[in-house]
């Protein structure tokens, strides 16, 4: 019989230095002689990725024979970030690893920063989808992810001359957590034709035939959770051409260059993320992309149940399927298709097994953001999909029918089918149709597709159908790893770092609020956060601040509706006032730093120019010396997980100023608190419910409500729109040309004064300045401001992502945790 093998676990420096020095000259084959810090870093990631191995397996062992309901958590994206010191954490053995390096002459921040990021995602949605398998696996949920292995990534941000330029994220070279399965495939078919039939019994078969096929290849990471041993696994498709490297018929007949064709065209559907751009929805890769996710993955999901060999209805006992936004929803039909196509079940028994498998949440009530197909590349591309998809809809609209008889216009509302030229497939109601419950990520967001998007579909379902399942992000990373000397300080105060787990236990600090010496040590924490943001600001981007001004900072994805550009406009306008100023009075004036982060889509435009002028404000007024340290503005590269975690901690203000309704939840508003952070924000997404929790005193709300956003926009339209007068001066100075030719930013400024000012710029511009100046007095109290700062962070408990999670498995997948052994 074979000895089970037990990895020689380091516990020490001196064996954590044995392991490390083993990897690196075993496996990496490479010479001590010239260790750099890119070497200390593969065998420091090598010594942990084989502790991790063993409790991975312990786990999926135990997860296949405790037999039990799994999650499978689909998403086009997870924004992963770097792994190691994550892994370290997890392992617990992170300070033998910090001495065992610091002998062999390196730091650890040096070491873990050589790992790149694994840039998966494009931002908010990603980053969820990473947060909550931290918190899966930490809840001890038997659940997988499932993915694409995208050979690039979220593209690199270059700025010249103050654009923005794309550089592709190549991340493979070295990427030590991942498994490549090669026994692991699953054969994806595209195109071909349904061919139909009467078999022996008479029953109508349908068969999808003579289609183009290309082979997905598994590769796993483990996904540790913290205090537990628990490592869950992400399962991520890569795409290779079915025969694998040549057909070699093609390549005898002297068809070379064929052949290698075929196989690249093969390997380009998991080639690249698609960034979130208008430009580039309805590209039929991004739809095969999708369908060779979902086939996959489902074909893999369903070849675990049938080893269990239990019945088909026992199938959504065993299996939850959560829909992160639309981009799976081709999982519904694949699933129905897999049912009655091949495993012979009938239509109703089958749709009823679907719909009790998914659950589908929504990100966005943004009309333009709901993902649709069209009819003829659904037909063209996956022939057999589309005529379920036309059975589901029949389906759903003679129920509609039988059930609103009077209601006839109603029908082509809630049609799956668009009908306009050509036809549109609406994903979101296929998603909505197909699952048992569909979630918003905040209360406001959630209330709004129930009385916008939605409205019919709560009147045919009833309302239980939907619920709300505020976001949550884990402490772990956005905490722990981000802020580990405000980690140790809350420890220290609450004897254990038991909070990580439990994060309302956070309230306990509520205590020390007055206490001097937590004040002093709170205070000075945050100063040596933004110290280290100052230092980094000065190597990066050559630009020197003071970290005793005001760190104000908006860092997401740049768009429209999150308003970077009132953001801008709000700082020409200080601008302004300061250089209107007499010398004395400037010398009262708080001094402020107003940083800016995020990518734009690479075809969105107005996003691009938001950018540049961001860049060419900054070239001004930093360069201005009657104005000085009184105002900076800092446009921060290519904003990543990696640079969050060092940008986060080191706000004071950070700017949550969507137009009202439009923001689904955010969270980076919620890391920023955690932080010691406070909020200038609309009433939008989860900034509503941070204020329920640490209260209206310890927030800075401005602008128009989300039920007065259509009256304006009709107004803007039909009555007469009057500019700000404020706003009027930032555009007169803009066309005056000081940040350089005004025709670059004319688009800009006639989206709002020409078009109807769609984002309310314009109405919420006083209150936004207005609220400014609040900030500017309440700063000045540093006391005041450290008691709103501290009684913030005590109250965050409930933006745990594992609070999240706890709540998606009670209320939508109906999983238990599967508890692990004691360490044996
Ligand atoms: C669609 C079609 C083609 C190509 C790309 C896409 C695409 C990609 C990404 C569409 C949307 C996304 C990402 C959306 C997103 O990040 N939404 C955010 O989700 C967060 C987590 O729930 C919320 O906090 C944010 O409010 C929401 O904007």
């Amino acid at each position: 019989a074979w000895k089970k093998y037990s990895a020689k676990e380091f516990t020490t420096p001196d064996e954590f230095e044995q392991a490390v020095v083993k990897h690196i000259e075993t496996t990496l084959a490479r010479s001590l002689f010239n260790c750099d810090e890119a070497a200390a870093y593969s065998g420091t990631a090598l010594a942990f990725r084989d502790r991790l191995v063993i409790e991975w397996n312990r786990t999926q062992q135990q997860q296949t024979l405790a037999d039990q309901k799994r999650v499978y958590y689909l998403s086009l994206e997870f924004l992963m970030g770097r792994a190691l010191d994550n892994a370290m954490l997890n392992v617990g053995m992170k300070d033998v690893a910090r001495k065992g390096l610091s002998e062999l002459g390196f730091r650890m921040e040096d070491i873990v920063s050589q790992e790149r990021d694994a840039a998966l995602g494009n931002g908010g949605l990603g980053r969820l989808a990473a947060c909550f398998l931290d918190s899966l696996a930490t809840l001890n949920y038997p659940a997988w992810g499932y993915a694409l292995r995208y050979k690039y990534g979220i593209f690199r941000q270059e700025i010249i001359d103050g654009y923005q330029v794309e550089v592709p994220d190549y991340w493979l070279d070295f990427n030590p957590w991942e498994f490549p399965r090669h026994d692991v495939t699953v054969d994806v078919q595209f195109y071909g034709n349904v061919r139909k039939y009467m078999d022996e019994s008479g029953k109508q078969v349908s068969v999808w035939e003579n289609g183009e096929i290309v082979t997905a290849v598994a590769y796993d990471a483990p996904v540790p959770g913290y205090g537990t041993r628990t490592t869950n696994n992400l399962r991520l498709w890569s795409s290779k051409a079915s025969h694998g490297e040549f057909d070699f018929t093609k390549f005898n007949s002297g068809e070379y260059e064929a052949s290698v064709a075929d196989q690249q065209r093969a390997e380009t559907i998991s080639a690249v993320l698609y960034p979130n751009d208008s430009l580039e929805r309805g590209k039929e890769l991004r739809l095969k992309q999708q369908y060779f996710w979902c086939a996959a993955s489902l074909y893999d999901i369903v070849r675990r149940f049938k080893k269990s060999k239990k019945a088909w209805k026992d199938f959504p006992n065993q299996v939850a399927i959560q829909l992160n936004d639309t981009h799976p929803t081709l999982a519904i039909p694949e699933l129905q298709r897999i049912l009655i196509d091949q495993e012979g079940l009938e239509w109703d028994e089958a749709w009823s097994i679907v719909q009790s498998t998914f659950g589908y949440t929504n990100h966005t009530v943004l009309p333009e953001a709901l993902e649709k197909w069209s009819v003829p590349l659904i037909q063209h591309l996956l022939p057999r999909h589309l005529q379920i998809i036309y059975d589901i809809n029949l389906n759903f609209l003679q129920y509609v029918e039988r059930n609103f008889p009077k209601e006839r216009d109603m029908l082509s509302r809630v049609s799956i089918i668009e009908e306009s030229n050509p036809k549109m497939v609406r994903m979101a109601y296929l998603a909505l149709i197909g699952s048992h419950k569909v979630n918003g990520v905040a209360e406001l967001h959630s209330d709004l597709i129930k009385t916008t998007i939605f409205k019919d579909f709560v009147k045919i379902y009833g309302p239980d159908k939907f619920t709300n399942v505020t976001n949550g992000i884990t402490p772990r990373r956005w905490l722990h790893q981000a802020n580990p000397r405000l980690s140790e300080l809350i420890a220290s105060k609450l004897g254990s770092y038991d909070y990580l787990r439990d994060l309302t236990l956070l309230h306990k600090i509520e205590a020390y609020v007055d206490d001097k010496e937590f004040r002093k040590a709170f205070q000075d924490i945050k100063y040596a956060n933004k110290a280290r943001l100052a230092a980094y600001t000065l190597e990066v981007q050559g630009i020197k601040v003071n970290p005793k001004a005001l760190f104000d900072i908006q860092v997401k994805r740049i768009h429209e509706y999150k308003r970077q550009q009132l953001n801008i406009f709000g700082v020409i306008h200080r601008y302004l006032e300061l250089k209107a100023m007499s010398p004395k009075d400037r010398n009262k004036v708080q001094p402020r730093v107003s940083f800016f982060g995020g990518k734009a889509a690479p075809g969105y435009w107005m996003a691009k120019t938001v950018i540049h002028l961001i860049n060419q404000v900054s070239k001004v007024i930093n360069a201005d010396k009657e104005i000085g340290d009184l105002l900076k503005v800092v446009f921060l590269e290519d904003y990543n997980v990696s640079k969050a975690e060092i940008i986060i901690p080191a706000s004071d203000i950070s700017e949550h100023i969507s137009t009202a309704g439009t923001e689904a939840s955010g969270t980076s508003n919620m890391k920023f608190v955690l932080n010691g952070g406070l909020v200038i924000g609309t009433c939008d997404g989860a900034n509503i419910e941070i204020t329920r929790e640490v209260g209206e005193d310890n927030i800075f709300l401005f602008g128009n409500l989300s039920e007065d956003v259509e009256d304006l926009r009709h107004q803007h339209f039909y009555g007469d729109f009057k500019l700000d007068p404020m706003l009027q001066k930032v555009f007169d100075t803009i066309k005056s040309g000081m940040f350089g030719d005004a025709g670059q930013f004319s688009a800009l400024v006639n989206s709002i004064v020409e078009h109807g000012d769609y984002y309310l710029v314009s109405d919420d511009f006083k209150s936004y300045i207005d609220t400014q100046k609040l900030i500017d007095e309440a700063y000045k109290d540093q006391e005041a401001w450290l008691t709103k700062t501290i009684t913030s962070v005590s109250r965050m408990g409930f933006f745990s992502s594992d609070r999240c999670i706890d709540e998606y498995a009670e209320m939508i997948w109906n999983v238990e945790p599967l508890t692990p052994p004691k360490q044996n």
